[in-house]
């Protein structure tokens, strides 16, 4: 662990706090539509797609422009909800961003964030977040404590919980809180190594008793077909829609 990323990543939260950046005025609806349901009905590969214009592993990602037309094409091209990101630091988001895409669309929406403080939740609920990001890793390496509370709080403002793991052991934590949704990151938040293998080692062997979704360093319909059939209920993808130069084909031929 030659820099620990996910250190950095909750200092940039707590700066991006400190900063007063969740401080926002808002009371935006949340998705008509539920994640859960759409992932169980949807006859195609079910897609949260990420808009993102840059992150800690590739840098700038693509030029920031509106995110609204990014977010349009994504949903024309068959993605059925949205992560967007509003973390500054390293991923040049922000909740204003955010409460665009929101205004201009229906589908169920993440706030992507590294969420350490209550004052994002709080935020999540204003700018009419369906979904919240909680990281197992960050309460089993003990950057933070009572992952329950944090979740029923989430639970207690209207929020889902999009719970994150990438080891066996964080997968058998996040099975014993209330989380609505396992994500499986395939990328190594302490060293931003992908490997879709996680999935496939991860799932082995596990009764699934949450719908699951499989996250990062999904860039062909082939990976999709492989992610399937080890068990993934639904994916979130990011930089291999967010470069391409046609984002609603690309997400058509992942849709597929
Ligand atoms: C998307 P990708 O490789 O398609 O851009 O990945 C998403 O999984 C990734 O942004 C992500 C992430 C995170 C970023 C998943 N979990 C936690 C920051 C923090």
């Amino acid at each position: 662990m030659a820099e620990n990323i996910l250190r950095k990543l909750v200092n940039n939260s707590q700066m991006a706090i400190n900063d007063g950046i969740y401080e926002v005025e808002a009371n935006l609806q949340k998705s008509s539509k539920d994640f859960i349901h759409i992932i169980k009905t949807n006859p195609h590969a079910t897609l949260l797609t990420e808009v993102k214009f840059a992150s800690p592993s590739l840098g700038k990602i693509r030029t920031l422009t509106d995110p609204v037309s990014i977010a349009k094409q994504m949903i024309t091209g068959g993605s059925k909800a949205l992560s967007v990101l509003t973390q500054p630091h390293l991923f040049h988001g922000s909740p204003e961003y955010f409460m665009k895409v929101r205004e201009a669309v229906d589908v169920p929406m993440l706030m992507k964030d590294i969420m350490i403080d209550k004052i994002q939740i709080d935020a999540a609920k204003k700018i009419g977040a369906d979904y919240m990001l909680v990281i197992q890793s960050l309460y089993d390496q003990k950057f933070l404590t009572d992952i329950d509370e944090f979740i029923a709080y989430g639970h207690k403002q209207g929020l889902q919980i999009l719970l994150e793991v990438h080891t066996k052991q964080e997968l058998e934590n996040a099975l014993n809180t209330k989380a609505d949704l396992i994500g499986i990151n395939n990328r190594n938040l302490d060293t931003l190594e992908i490997d879709l293998k996680t999935t496939e080692n991860i799932l082995s062997g596990v009764e699934k008793s949450r719908p699951i979704l499989s996250e990062s360093g999904i860039n062909t319909p082939e990976d999709i077909q492989y992610l399937k059939k080890c068990g993934a209920d639904a994916f979130l993808i990011g930089s291999s829609i967010m470069k391409s130069d046609n984002i609603e084909e690309q997400v058509k031929k992942l849709v597929n």
